[in-house]
């Protein structure tokens, strides 16, 4: 990929000013990577063969290029991972929200604007600051979507090790953060990757509401709730129906009760400040918005790819689960009639557990 003659580059000094330039433009870590990842193949293989990724069938379709970055683009020998912040500070207590049955609980990374483009575009730029100094090298930018195994990547780059929950963790940070990578043909120095800390913790095995982490470090994605709130565009399995409580956007559980989590930094880009209070909405009030409404309060945002109906689905869900008031049941009816069939049948399970609600979910209405 580098042009044939050009000026040697003095690597170490090369690799010290993109970790200067990715901390200037808004990354809490960057290392660097080698290409090799055999045991993470070999569990991605496990994984895929055990059906855990349901119906996420784009884990498949790349086959070895996941855990091969240099089958994804000819001529990389390394991979530049970064680490972006996104624990919302302005935002809603998270706990006290997951512990309100009549509000919606939305996960923290997805209160602010949509971080594909945000982290897309501030990797470009920085790709761009670094070749128009050491002159132009081969690389291509990733952010989540590009079929590359993140985690481990960061991992071997230093940033952090995967924990128990499967999320990739720092002693310094917590794991609210997104990940990013430049794959490139630069052969800079590679850092250490970072030790485990996870020792006789299983957290975040023990409060996941639908046993998702089937082992340490194993997720069976069908029982996660993230999967079944975002990834499925299908009915949400009425076994896991309750377990979603008020969950109506992915899942923090198994991070907000990992210790080391206290240490979470929060989000220093203007773009993930809380929109449209998403933090703390009655789920009567959200279940409210007419298709029109959600169109252009959600667009920019993470969640518009699940769609309206997507969206009112999980909302259906968690009024099924809360208090049985006339202003959670009022919601219900009024779409109970919903042109999506998606949608009414679970309004119609909703309203069925608010007919056979025991006494004391029945819940008079609030006073002011
Ligand atoms: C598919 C996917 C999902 C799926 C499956 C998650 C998963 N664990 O794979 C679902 C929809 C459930 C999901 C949920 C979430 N996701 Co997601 N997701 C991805 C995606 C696109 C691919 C992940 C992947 O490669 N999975 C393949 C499996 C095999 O990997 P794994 O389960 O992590 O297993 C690894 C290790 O645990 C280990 N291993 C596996 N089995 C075994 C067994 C033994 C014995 C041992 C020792 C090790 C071991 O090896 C594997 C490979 O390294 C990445 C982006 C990317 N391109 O990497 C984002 C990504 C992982 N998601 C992210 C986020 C933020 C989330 C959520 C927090 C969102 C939310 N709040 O709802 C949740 C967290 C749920 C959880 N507990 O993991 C971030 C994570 C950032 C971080 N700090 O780690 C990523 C990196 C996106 C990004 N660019 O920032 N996600
Ligand atoms: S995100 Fe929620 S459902 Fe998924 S593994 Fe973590 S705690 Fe379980
Ligand atoms: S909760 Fe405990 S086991 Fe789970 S990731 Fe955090 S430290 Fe590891």
């Amino acid at each position: 990929m580098t042009a044939a003659g050009a000026p040697t580059i003095d690597l170490a000094a090369a690799k010290a000013r993109l970790l200067a330039l990715a901390r200037l433009a808004g990354f809490s870590a960057c290392g660097v990577a080698s290409v090799e990842l055999p045991e993470d193949e070999r569990h991605l293989i496990e994984w895929l063969e055990a059906g855990f990724h349901g119906r996420m069938d784009y884990m498949r379709r790349h086959g070895s290029m996941r855990s091969r970055p240099h089958e994804l683009v000819s001529g990389t020998v390394r991979v530049i991972s970064v680490r972006m912040d996104y624990w919302p500070a302005d935002a809603r207590d998270a706990e006290a929200t997951l512990a309100d049955p009549e509000r919606g609980y939305v996960s923290r990374y997805a209160l602010g604007r949509d971080y594909h483009k945000i982290m897309r575009r501030t990797l470009a730029q920085l790709a761009a600051t670094l070749a128009a100094e050491l002159g132009p090298f081969g690389h291509r930018v990733c952010v989540d979507s590009a079929p590359v195994l993140e985690k481990a990547l960061a991992r071997d780059a230093g940033l952090g090790w995967i924990g128990k929950h499967t999320n990739l963790l720092a002693r310094d940070a917590g794991s609210l953060f997104f990940l990013g990578e430049i794959l490139t043909d630069l052969p800079l120095p590679v850092d250490a990757p970072a030790s485990a800390h996870c020792g006789s913790c299983a957290a975040c095995i023990t409060v996941c509401p639908t046993q998702a982490i089937v082992a340490p470090y194993r997720l069976d994605a069908r029982r996660c709730i993230s999967y079944l709130t975002i990834e499925n565009d299908g009915p949400i399995p009425e076994e896991f129906r309750a377990a979603l409580g008020n969950r109506i956007y992915g899942c923090d559980d198994c991070q907000l009760v990992c210790p080391w989590n206290k240490y979470a930094r929060a989000a220093t880009h203007p773009d993930f400040k809380v929109r449209h209070r998403l933090d703390g909405q009655t789920l009567a009030n959200l279940f409210g918005w007419s298709e029109a409404e959600w169109n252009a309060r959600m667009r920019g945002s993470a969640i518009y790819r699940i769609g309206y109906e997507g969206w009112s689905r999980n909302i259906a869900v968690a009024l099924g689960n809360a208090p049985s008031t006339e202003e959670v049941r009022r919601a219900l009816q009024s779409r109970a009639n919903d042109a999506s069939p998606l949608v009414r049948e679970h309004v119609a399970w909703a309203l069925s557990r608010h007919a056979s609600a025991p006494p004391e979910r029945i819940v008079a209405p609030r006073a002011g």
